[in-house]
């Protein structure tokens, strides 16, 4: 017993070490680690499959850590996609989102959509937490949004559900089989955590469209990739061999890990 507690907290450590190696100061530091593929990288893939199950089991559910309105020195660095051109989303945008629906599907007993006004009309949490993005760089914002718990509790998840998978409007672009859309996905313990909202406000004003207009999602221990912009729909599943190239993220498609806790 005392030997494995030992090994899971030796495990924690290299977690912690990669995670540390990422924190950098604020949106001003733009500056990059290097090569994508180097260290930083290395240390996360070693990391990630023990990481997951160590950090669910040492860190629970604790929360990410929240910052001072003083700490906001900057908006959001736009990243990623910035301005989705699919005709659907440009249809929305055009009108200011007014039609926009954010649909739940999938294993759920009662499927439901949702319009912007009534996200709004929801409870709403706001939290000014730092974003890291793998890329080097992080940034502190402020931002507000439904708690993603109170629409499961509406739908209300099948037993057979075991992950959420975002669904975005952004195509990445075209491969082989098609548009590959923007996708991520996570675990239902990130679903419910109290921190993961669906942002619709960042800094005290609407959602910009850089940053993921009308709705995107902030799971706040997670890295930056891990924050899909621009959802439409919320897919509740029992596995995601299916979708995609099949490992949970349009960037798990291309070699990052589906864990990125942070
Ligand atoms: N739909 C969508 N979501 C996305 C991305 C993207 O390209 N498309 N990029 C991800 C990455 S790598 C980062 S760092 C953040 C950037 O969010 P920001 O533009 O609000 O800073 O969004 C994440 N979510
Ligand atoms: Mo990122």
């Amino acid at each position: 017993m005392s030997k494995a507690i030992l090994t899971r907290r030796r495990l924690l450590g290299i977690g912690a070490a990669g995670a540390s190696s990422l924190m950098l100061g604020g949106c001003d530091a733009f500056d990059f680690l290097g090569d994508r593929s180097g260290n930083v990288r290395d240390v996360l893939k070693k990391a990630n499959d023990v990481t997951y199950y160590v950090q669910r089991f040492l860190i629970g559910d604790a929360l990410a850590p929240e910052y001072a309105e003083s700490e906001v020195r900057q908006g959001q660095k736009p990243n990623g996609s910035t301005n989705p051109t699919s005709t659907e989303y440009l249809a929305l945008k055009a009108n200011d989102f007014a039609d926009y629906r954010l649909s739940v599907t999938g294993l759920v007993e009662t499927p439901k959509s949702y319009s912007l006004a009534e996200l709004r009309n929801m409870p709403s949490r706001t939290q000014i937490t730092r974003h890291d993005c793998v890329e080097g760089w992080s940034c502190i914002a402020k931002w507000t949004g439904t708690p993603l718990s109170v629409v499961l509790d509406e739908v209300k998840l099948k037993p057979a559900a075991r992950y959420l998978v975002f669904h975005c409007y952004d195509n990445m672009g075209s491969g082989a089989s098609g548009p590959n859309f923007y996708y991520e996905s996570c675990d239902l313990a990130d679903a419910r955590h109290p921190q993961t909202i669906l942002a619709y406000g960042l800094n005290n004003e609407t959602l910009p469209v850089p940053n993921g207009a009308p709705v995107r999602v902030r799971i706040e221990r997670q890295l930056g990739y891990k924050q899909p912009k621009y959802i439409h729909t919320i897919e509740a599943v029992s596995g995601f061999a299916a979708i995609g190239k099949g490992k949970g993220g349009y960037w798990e498609d291309r070699g990052y890990e589906w864990y990125a806790g942070i």
